[in-house]
């Protein structure tokens, strides 16, 4: 297998997807041929798909929170907090996932880019996502207690844009990467590479003059893409394929 050098002069973005916690046992979104229960993703996970049938989304999430609480981080998520104690500053970890279970292998550097499911928040008024890891029984759709409107969870779904913030987080860390006069890397690890903008960032690290991974079971839609493809589970690949110096 190739190895990863990370030495005093590696700054290190990683971008991570559903396939990095398949192994704990949180199943991937395209890996169940893109439905659940035969509703497609982009009707569960959509602001159309609440406003249609908010019961529906919630037991979605409800089921998803109580799925992701009751399990491990593995040794992917272990190795990845391993590489960010070793490199400090110069690491960042651009997470896809909701599922909470970076933060619990150690992780601290973290950019949640597609929300969290253990916060809520309101459609209908300003009041601040809230930590919330009640399981809402089926059948039922909570209110806000400050408005009364609808409660939904606080994740970025298909056609809502990503908080400027995070995004800002990742771009200013490429940017003092790839201008530290050291060796700026990416790598991806566990995502189809279907959905953007986390797809793209690839291409911003090229443009850059970054050095670009990809760590995935299957051949994801940007492969083509990256320098290095290492084939694998990340579970068993992550904890292999970097040699901290
Ligand atoms: C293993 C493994 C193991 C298995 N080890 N590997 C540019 C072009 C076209 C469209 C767009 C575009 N820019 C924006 C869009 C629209 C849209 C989009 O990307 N659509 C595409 C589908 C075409 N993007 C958005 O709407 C985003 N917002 C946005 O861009 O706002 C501005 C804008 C709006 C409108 C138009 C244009 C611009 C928001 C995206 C939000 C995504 N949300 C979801 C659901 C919420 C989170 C949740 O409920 O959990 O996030 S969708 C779903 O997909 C989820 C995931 O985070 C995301 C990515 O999936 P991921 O992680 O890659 O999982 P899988 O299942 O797809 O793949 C798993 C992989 O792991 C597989 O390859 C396996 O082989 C592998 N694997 N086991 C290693 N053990
Ligand atoms: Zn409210």
């Amino acid at each position: 297998m190739q190895q990863l050098i990370l030495d005093s002069n590696t700054w290190l973005l990683v971008l991570t997807g559903a396939g990095v916690s398949a192994e704990s046992g949180v199943p991937t979104f395209r890996g169940m041929d893109g439905l659940w229960e035969n509703h497609p993703v982009e009707d569960v996970a959509s602001p159309q798909g609440f406003v249609k049938d908010p019961l529906l989304v919630w037991r979605f999430y409800s089921q998803r929170r109580a799925a992701a609480a009751s399990v491990q981080p593995n040794p992917g998520h272990a190795a990845l907090a391993a590489w960010e104690r070793h490199l400090g500053d110069r690491f960042l970890l651009a997470t896809q996932n909701v599922d909470g279970l970076h933060r619990r292998a150690g992780s601290e550097r973290v950019v949640e880019m597609h929300g969290t499911l253990f916060k809520t928040r309101c459609s209908k008024c300003q009041r601040a996502p809230f930590e919330d890891t009640t399981v809402y029984p089926a059948g039922t759709v909570p209110g806000c207690r400050e408005c009364g409107g609808i409660l939904r969870p606080h994740i970025v779904w298909f056609g809502e844009y990503l908080d400027p913030a995070d995004m800002k987080k990742i771009e200013s860390f490429a940017y003092r990467g790839s201008t530290s006069g050291g060796r700026f890397v990416f790598l991806a690890a566990g995502t189809s590479g279907v959905v953007y903008p986390a797809a793209g960032i690839v291409d911003r690290v090229r443009e850059a003059g970054g050095e670009t991974w990809l760590v995935n079971l299957d051949p994801a839609e940007n492969s083509g893409r990256f320098e290095y493809n290492v084939t694998g589970k990340s579970g068993e690949v992550l904890p292999k394929l970097a040699k901290l110096m």
